[in-house]
């Protein structure tokens, strides 16, 4: 057949590993199987009201039994890598105490068919899905939460040791300290504001460097931690190096709860100013452990926020987004591809970090089936192309990105908008489970193949 034009294609890097992600709660259903115990996110969706379309994780894409069917379309992609969740409620169904083997061993299933397949698993410990017996003493505004993740994923880590390198401790602290204990619209939903829910962020990320140290001590000295963060990546609204030096500014400040902690082992003046009396409390020895240093950092990269230099106490300013600005299905993903060229490149400059992986990215799309059952999804084609190429841009000039994984393999469990916002390059219809690859699934097939966009 015809051959593809690579000569007008740019290339990544030799070795860039090319991947697909999911969550375990999003894509498992089987919430009752092999003693797996309740999350927040089983007690969240069975409340009426809290999920648009009052659907729940129950079955989801049922990966838990059909995951060697998934792994055959990651095969068919060609993908190299595969980022998964370990649910904590099925190997500790009540939080702590004994571990529950079979909920183990599908994991070791999991990993080994990977494996077979020639796909490189990346290993994320907690992706929202708290025990509920957790949360009822507290959740993460508790700082024994904290220590039994730590517990648990030094457990988890050494029974897949020698079957995974690359361990996530968690997946968007901001997300679900954001929306789930300071918002409503993510479990365990609880609205908080000012000291309660800043002590609870800080108990996070206790909990990120407690695990950090737990799975180093339960590994080998081959793996590799980390951890998954959302970021809306700093972009200076134009190259101008005023406005440069204001987005990196803004990279440090706007994450100062999150990464530039984990990475710095300090709070920033500002953000400890801002906060004032809501600050929370912490002592040395905890900065040091929220500091414990990491081999690669993932980002979750779906938009960015413009900032221009600016008169003030930070030196930046960030530029509001008009209605007129183009967005995707969700209402929160500004279409924004120079995200992809300046947030890598900016946190590993600000923040000192030499490894990236993009750990999430891909948009939702409205696209269905055709008479002929095809789903032409030409908008996250395009959207992929152009992130994609502004990755190649990217690294080119220095971003330190080793890999990147799409979200999502699947049409999945999209938390709170359900099953009505779809973000997978393959079709699941929920009645049926019967999965069907999207035109932007031969997009990426052809990405992978010749290492290039
Ligand atoms: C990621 O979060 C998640 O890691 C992944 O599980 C999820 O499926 C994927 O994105 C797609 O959404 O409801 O208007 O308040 C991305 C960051 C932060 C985006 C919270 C949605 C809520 C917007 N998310 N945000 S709103």
């Amino acid at each position: 057949g015809p051959k593809n034009d690579t000569a007008t294609k740019r290339a990544f890097p030799p070795g860039f590993v090319w991947g697909t992600a999911t969550a375990a709660y999003q894509v498992e259903g089987a919430v009752k199987a092999d003693g797996r115990g309740q999350s927040i996110w089983d007690a969240y969706t069975h409340t009426p009201g809290k999920v648009a379309d009052g659907s729940n994780g129950d079955m989801a894409d049922d990966d838990y039994h059909r995951y060697p069917e998934d792994i055959a379309l990651m095969r068919s992609l060609g993908a190299g890598g595969y980022r998964f969740s370990v649910a904590w409620p099925r190997i500790f169904p009540n939080g702590g105490g004994r571990p529950n083997p079979k909920g183990v061993d599908f994991y070791k299933r999991l990993v080994d068919a990977l494996h077979e397949a020639g796909i490189e698993p990346y290993c994320t410990l907690y992706h929202w899905d708290l025990p509920e017996a957790l949360q009822r003493k507290g959740g993460w505004q508790n700082r024994d939460t904290a220590k039994a993740f730590a517990d648990y994923a030094g457990y988890m880590a050494g029974q897949l040791d020698g079957r995974v390198q690359h361990f996530m401790t968690m997946n968007e602290i901001s997300t679900f300290i954001g929306n789930g204990y300071g918002g409503t619209t993510m479990a365990p939903g609880l609205g908080l504001k000012g000291q309660a829910l800043a002590q609870a962020r800080h108990h996070a990320l206790l909990g990120h460097g407690l695990a950090v140290q737990a799975i180093r001590a339960a590994t080998g000295a081959k793996t590799k931690v980390g951890s998954a963060e959302g970021i809306d990546a700093p972009m200076p609204a134009y190259d101008a190096p005023e406005h440069v030096v204001a987005a990196r500014k803004a990279a440090l400040e706007e994450n100062a709860g999150y990464l530039t902690a984990m990475h710095t082992g300090r709070y920033t003046d500002l953000y400890l100013k801002t906060l004032g009396a809501d600050a929370p409390k912490f002592t040395p020895e905890e900065m040091r452990i929220i500091g414990s240093k990491t081999d690669f950092q993932g980002l979750n990269v779906y938009t960015g926020n413009y900032y221009i230099a600016a008169d003030n106490e930070r030196g930046y300013e960030a530029v509001p987004f008009p209605s007129s600005y183009p967005r995707m299905q969700s209402s929160w993903i500004q279409f924004a591809p120079d995200a992809m060229y300046w947030g890598p490149k900016l946190m590993a400059e600000a923040l000192g970090i030499s490894d990236i992986y993009i750990t999430e990215n891909g948009t939702s799309s409205t696209a269905a089936p055709d008479a002929e059952g095809r789903v032409l999804d030409i908008d996250r084609v395009m959207f992929l192309r152009q992130y994609l190429g502004e990755l190649q841009r990217g690294i080119a000039h220095g971003a330190p990105v080793r890999g990147y994984f799409l979200w999502s393999l699947l049409d999945n469990f999209e938390w709170s908008r359900g099953y009505s916002e779809r973000f997978g390059i393959t079709w699941v219809d929920f009645a049926t489970q019967k999965r069907t690859p999207k035109l932007s699934a031969m997009f990426y097939r052809d990405v992978i193949a010749s290492n290039a966009v």
